[in-house]
């Protein structure tokens, strides 16, 4: 508990009960940042970095520095970034990330290894000899690259395989290698640094449905066969004009049931253009709900946000009607949505506005 409200919670009901009068509640301030309260209940709270941003402005590289104590590269570690042509190299924006987490004390979380997406056209033309290949060296040059480096902590090995109906996606590397590249991905990452956690990502897996219900029976066959499937990580790119997924406790616990580690991957909750009070309110109710599921799962491990400034962020380039699904305007203000992760983390608004009573002379327990 932050020490600084008790405190002055304190002076409130000491000046209250000194003037005889009534205890009005107030809201709870947003004391302290938000890595503070994860922390203090053992979880991570993370944002993805870009590394344009992280180079060219202090006001981004402030906030990220100091609200989260955990980092994911939002593209710089992807394929195109660090294998942009067959084994050269390049991983400049991947370091950048990582010494910037280092120096701050956060955790890195890779993302990704293997996608279908940004990933250069000489992997996706290969045929599947060579296609393994290129994915078991990528996979062991990215992953050991970092493997004795403290701060990166965990990968997502294999990214979004399913389609919405639960059937395998048919990615080029479904079509070429089969559903046996997600086994052969996770034992090559296993290989190539024993001590990360490797994780299975996946977008509208928040509640129970054929996709999540598809990427359980999937996890549960890999572990089943000692695949090295350590996590799952649910991205909740979430929209307030579609329902909030209120079983998304209930399924995080059915993964954590599997003994994986669960994790939100990929915060944001959009909403149509243009942002309104309502909306934001709205939004900060689907933070606070998604943070109290993560609280609510011993098994997940923390929750990142996929940017956290309107700024920059995916949601307009592909939903060009809407915006703002993150927790700071475009011009670093917070939003609603802040306060509503800080007072999810920190326990929220205390109910009981009751004084504390004067410690008195402590009475016989019966206990001996
Ligand atoms: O699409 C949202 C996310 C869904 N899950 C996987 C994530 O990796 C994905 O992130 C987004 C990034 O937020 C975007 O920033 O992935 C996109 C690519 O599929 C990223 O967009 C790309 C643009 O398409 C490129 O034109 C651009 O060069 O970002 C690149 C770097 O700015």
């Amino acid at each position: 508990m932050p020490s600084l409200k008790w405190r002055s919670l304190a002076v409130v009901c000491a000046v209250a009960s000194a003037a005889a009068s009534v205890l009005v509640a107030t809201p709870a301030q947003a004391d302290g940042p938000l890595r503070t309260h994860a922390a203090e209940r053992g979880k991570f709270i993370g944002a993805a970095l870009a590394t344009g941003p992280l180079a060219n402005e202090t006001t981004y590289r402030n906030i990220a520095a100091t609200e989260f104590n955990q980092v994911t590269a939002e593209n710089a570690m992807k394929w195109d970034a660090t294998e942009p042509n067959d084994n050269q190299y390049s991983f400049s924006g991947a370091d950048q990330i990582v010494n910037f987490a280092t120096q701050n004390n956060q955790q890195v979380h890779g993302h990704t290894l293997v996608w279908h997406s940004q990933t250069p056209g000489w992997v996706q033309g290969l045929n599947a000899t060579n296609m393994r290949a290129a994915m078991n060296e990528h996979i062991a040059t990215v992953v050991g690259r970092y493997a004795n480096n403290a701060t990166v902590v965990s990968w997502d090995v294999v990214n979004e395989v399913f389609n919405e109906d639960g059937t395998f996606r048919q990615s080029f590397w479904f079509n070429t290698l089969g559903q046996s590249f997600i086994a052969d991905a996770f034992r090559a990452a296993r290989a190539a640094d024993p001590n990360a956690r490797l994780c299975i990502n996946d977008y509208n897996v928040e509640g129970i449905n054929a996709k999540s219900t598809a990427m359980f029976n999937l996890v549960q066959s890999l572990r089943s066969q000692n695949v090295p499937v350590d996590c799952v990580g649910f991205q909740s790119h979430l929209a307030i004009q579609f329902g909030f997924p209120n079983d998304i406790q209930q399924n995080l616990q059915r993964f954590a049931n599997l003994g994986v580690q669960v994790r939100i991957t990929e915060l944001d909750i959009r909403m149509q253009n243009p942002r309104n009070a309502q909306k934001d309110t709205t939004q900060a109710q689907y933070y606070t709900n998604v943070i109290n599921a993560c609280n609510a799962v011993t098994a997940c491990a923390g929750v990142t946000i996929w940017g956290f400034t309107d700024r920059y962020s995916w949601i307009p380039d592909t939903f060009p009607s809407e915006c703002c699904g993150l927790i700071y305007d475009n011009n670093y203000a917070q939003k609603p949505a802040y306060t509503a992760v800080h007072n999810a983390l920190d326990g929220g608004t205390p109910s009981d506005t009751t004084p504390p009573t004067t410690p008195g002379t402590p009475t016989a327990s019966n206990v001996t």
